[in-house]
């Protein structure tokens, strides 16, 4: 008889990054083992009925199936203590979250423009330029008026985690068209210096997205 011990969680995405980083950002950070679950599209047909939405992301929690990525954020933010440290801090946390998904929602005209390379470095540069240089300038100020190292209080939280993956998506989209914000650059960078967030992103599936 096996005595590994089952994982508590399992997470059931594609092979992307996606909407479910922050969920895998999240449990590297807390460094929590879970069953990585990632379908292939063409098995996809197979398991969508099985899923609350018919969509993925969905986290498996002793037996229940939880959709929607950021509620999924949300619940392992806070049994995982990324959630801040009171209710204001924890609405804070949450709105600022809200607000960086917001932005990488408006993405998607880029992925629509499909394979017409002219739609499609159209929609790039109006990404860079109204959703990511809008974003990463606030976020910037608000970092140096507050003099600290993470966007809500003292210590990493779920927006942190929300701002490094949106950093790394705008970077593999937008290249050298993203805005220089040396707050945020900086708060990338320390985030990825987590040990338990780079050891992640070392032997995370490499994916574009
Ligand atoms: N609001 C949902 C949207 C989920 C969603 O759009 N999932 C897509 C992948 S990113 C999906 O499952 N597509 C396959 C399908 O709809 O059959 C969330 O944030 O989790």
């Amino acid at each position: 008889m096996s005595t590994r011990r089952r994982n508590e969680y399992k997470l059931y995405y594609f092979n992307t990054k996606g909407r479910a980083e922050l969920a895998r950002l999240i449990l590297a950070y807390a460094k929590v083992p879970y069953d990585d679950i990632r379908y292939e599209r063409e098995d996809w047909p197979k398991h969508k009925d099985r899923m609350p939405n018919g969509q993925l992301p969905v986290l498996e929690w002793k037996g229940q199936l939880l959709p929607e990525s950021l509620a999924i954020a949300r619940f392992l933010a806070r049994r995982h203590n990324l959630a801040g440290t009171d209710e204001w801090q924890w609405a804070k946390i949450d709105a600022m979250t809200d607000t960086i998904y917001d932005t990488l929602g408006e993405a998607k005209l880029i992925f629509m423009a499909g394979e017409d390379e002219e739609k499609k470095k159209e929609a790039v540069g109006n990404f860079s330029k109204n959703a990511i240089e809008p974003l990463f300038k606030r976020l910037d100020k608000m970092l140096e008026d507050n003099g600290t190292d993470y966007l809500i209080g003292n210590q990493c939280s779920m927006a942190d985690l929300a701002l490094f993956s949106c950093y790394d998506f705008a970077v593999a989209l937008c290249g050298d068209r993203l805005p220089k914000c040396q707050h945020v650059a900086a708060l990338h960078a320390r985030v990825g210096q987590i040990p338990s967030i780079k050891a992640w992103i070392e032997k995370r599936p490499v994916t574009p997205f």
